[in-house]
């Protein structure tokens, strides 16, 4: 469960996975990471984190997952999966104690086509904040991302739940939280302003456990995010 500084190319490859635990390479800001961390935290699963410098991968890692993206998990037994939807779908079958999807095909499905339809909101979450920078219009952008959540919102209304997949936290409010989580360092915390329900369950997501574990602090999310745009990701910020 460290926090350790960055893996880059040329470095040393890590020993092989620690007996009784699951190996993940991450990158402490990366939302994709997160979602794995988050089911890892909430399963209370043993592992060892391994962050991975994604501007100068070790070929080691290429090795393992060819696309080159956390978040990888690695096995004792040396078998790796990706893609973060898929880790958390794995580690929750894996791992029995504390299932986070439902049981039912259908709510299971469900889930997964919701993470499916909130892939159409992440790039608004990257673009309004770029064009921002650039000092472009992006009004239009700004509409759509509150028609987005002002869907999200309705949802959270209409199910009368506190949580996406009920009254505790299921496999999908992870999946969503780490965009939340950035919000505020994105300067896109006033779209809850109009959504209610929505503001509500961010603030509910904030006393869970496994949410506080992986929470990055604002400090160390500006000092990244200042580096990315400056076109030098510092991976070991805030460290
Ligand atoms: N679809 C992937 C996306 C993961 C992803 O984009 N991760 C980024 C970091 S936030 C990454 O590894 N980037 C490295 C690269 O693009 O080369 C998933 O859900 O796991």
């Amino acid at each position: 469960m460290s926090t350790e500084k960055c893996f880059a190319k040329g470095s040393a490859a890590p020993g092989p996975v620690p007996k009784g635990h699951i190996r993940i390479y991450s990158m402490r800001l990366c939302p994709f990471a997160q979602r794995a961390r988050l089911v890892l935290n909430a399963k209370g699963i043993k592992y060892h984190t391994v962050n991975i410098n994604l501007s100068d991968k070790p070929d080691w890692f290429l090795e393992k997952n060819p696309l080159g993206l956390v978040p990888t998990l690695e096995t004792p037994a040396g078998e790796v999966i990706y893609e973060s939807l898929i880790t958390c779908e794995y580690l929750d079958e894996v791992y029995p104690e504390k299932k986070l999807l439902p049981a039912p095909p259908f709510a299971k499905a469900q889930q997964k086509m919701m993470v499916e339809s909130f892939s159409k909101v992440m790039p608004y979450l990257y673009k309004i904040p770029a064009g921002r920078l650039k000092d472009q219009d992006v009004s239009g952008l700004e509409a759509e991302l509150k028609e987005k959540f002002a869907k999200l919102n309705q949802d959270l209304v209409k199910k009368k739940t506190k949580f996406f997949g009920g009254d505790t936290i299921t496999l999908v409010d992870y999946m969503l939280w780490p965009f939340f989580e950035r919000l505020e360092v994105l300067e896109l915390q006033n779209f809850l302003d109009d959504t209610p329900e929505l503001k509500k369950w961010t603030q509910r997501m904030l006393e869970d456990p496994a949410v506080k574990a992986t929470m990055t602090s604002l400090d160390t999310f500006k000092a990244f995010y200042k580096s990315y745009n400056d076109g030098k990701p510092d991976y070991d910020c805030g460290l």
